[in-house]
């Protein structure tokens, strides 16, 4: 009896192992058709932009609302923003170093963020400004500079004339699955608790970075149509939906964002939806759930979320040993999201192969690169970014 019950075990435990053991072999991804990004709810095709933004775009953007990372809330009574500490001399004279308090209310309650933030003296125009969605901990944008941590390398993005800025999801939502309702959500937001499509983690970080552009745009040092969102991993598919519905970011850049941020959730290589709904259920909204294993039900793809940041700037980064995140997914995702910014005559003309290992391709609008190495974000991956926006900027 003891050996048969041992047995029942053993096959229980292989099972649940099994449902979950990852594809990393190119050729078991099979067969997959993604959702048409240029075909209406009712059934024609899109052949304009004006077809694509009044009707298609706002179709996907409900999509993605309703079936994965919930909708972002909008309304507030007040925001208030507050320099609580200013150094114009900061890294030894070259920046100009603001922290700042960005208080948002509704009804009685209100949440602050506290955003960190450099900006270039050299340059004597408002500053192009890298935001980050930082999921690092603030420690990690040390304002003494004593910390320099190469996950946000503020003295390089000075050196090349940008401002460097970020805030801890922390101050928003908690990156926790007990804690996340604590901030905005209980706050400010309580009904989107309690819906299937309410908002979330991402969401929220998102909805945070959207005040951290309110203040922006009242920062004579900061060029804000110039807006370049960052974030990595949790961070970059928090900072791929923040960029597909806030329009004010220039340039939206994932880095290794993976599943259901820049790679195709269809493709079986590395996480899953399924992996991802059971070991963070909090960043998404209760709805996506029902896609875990079942991805072909999903109405959208991840090459949809990069087609609604056109006519806008895009640029994914990967990782070459990364393979959860699978690089060659999120390079997939970037090309096939083209069409839409063909529809705005832009000539992205990505290659087909995916480029090789540190070989960064910019193109019109859209940029890529597959770094060597791991999970990070690192002084390389900026330098890229940089070279990036910097083409960008120029046009
Ligand atoms: C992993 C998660 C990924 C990615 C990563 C990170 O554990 O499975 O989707 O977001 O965390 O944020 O570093």
């Amino acid at each position: 009896m003891k050996s048969k019950n041992a047995i029942i075990i053993f096959i229980l435990i292989v099972t649940t192992l099994n449902s979950f053991s990852q594809n990393y072999d190119e050729s078991k991804v099979g067969e997959y058709k993604l959702p048409e990004l240029l075909v209406r709810e009712d059934g024609k095709d899109v052949k304009t932009k004006s077809e694509w933004e009044k009707i298609r775009r706002p179709e996907i953007v409900k999509l993605f609302e309703n079936n994965v990372y919930g909708k972002v809330p909008k309304d507030f009574d007040n925001i208030d923003f507050k320099v609580v500490n200013k150094d114009e001399s900061a890294m030894n004279g070259k920046a100009t170093l603001k922290e700042v308090a960005i208080t948002v209310s509704r009804g009685n309650r209100s949440i602050t963020i506290n955003l960190i933030m450099f900006t270039p003296n050299k340059v004597k125009v408002p500053a192009p400004m890298f935001l980050v969605i930082n999921h690092r901990g603030v420690q990690t944008m040390d304002v003494s500079r004593q910390n320099k941590d190469g996950f946000w390398p503020a003295e390089e993005v000075i050196d090349a004339g940008f401002g460097i800025s970020g805030f801890d999801v922390i101050d928003v939502s908690p990156d926790d699955n007990e804690k996340f309702k604590e901030g905005v959500l209980e706050v400010l937001y309580p009904d989107q608790i309690k819906m299937s499509n309410g908002m979330r983690g991402l969401g929220a970080w998102g909805w945070g970075a959207s005040r951290v552009i309110d203040y922006f745009e009242k920062d004579k040092l900061v060029d804000a149509t110039k807006i370049i969102s960052v974030g990595h991993s949790r961070g970059g598919k928090s900072s791929l939906w923040f960029g597909a519905q806030d329009e004010r970011v220039a340039i939206t850049i994932s880095n290794e964002s993976g599943n259901s941020g820049a790679a195709l959730s269809r493709r079986d290589f590395g996480e899953t939806v399924e992996r991802i709904t059971k070991n963070f259920p909090y960043w998404f909204s209760a709805n996506y759930q029902q896609y875990a294993n079942n991805e072909d039900k999903l109405p959208v793809d991840q090459h949809m979320l990069l087609a609604l940041i056109a006519p806008r700037a895009v640029y994914v980064a990967s990782a070459a040993d990364d393979l959860w995140a699978d690089p060659k997914g999120q390079y997939l995702a970037l090309k096939e999201s083209q069409p839409v910014f063909n529809l705005y005559g832009i000539e992205t003309n990505l290659p087909i192969e995916m480029p090789k290992i540190n070989e960064q391709v910019i193109r019109p609008h859209m940029g890529f690169h597959n770094r060597e190495g791991k999970h990070n974000m690192t002084p390389y991956d900026w330098q890229q970014f940089i070279n990036f926006a910097n083409d960008y900027f120029k046009k």
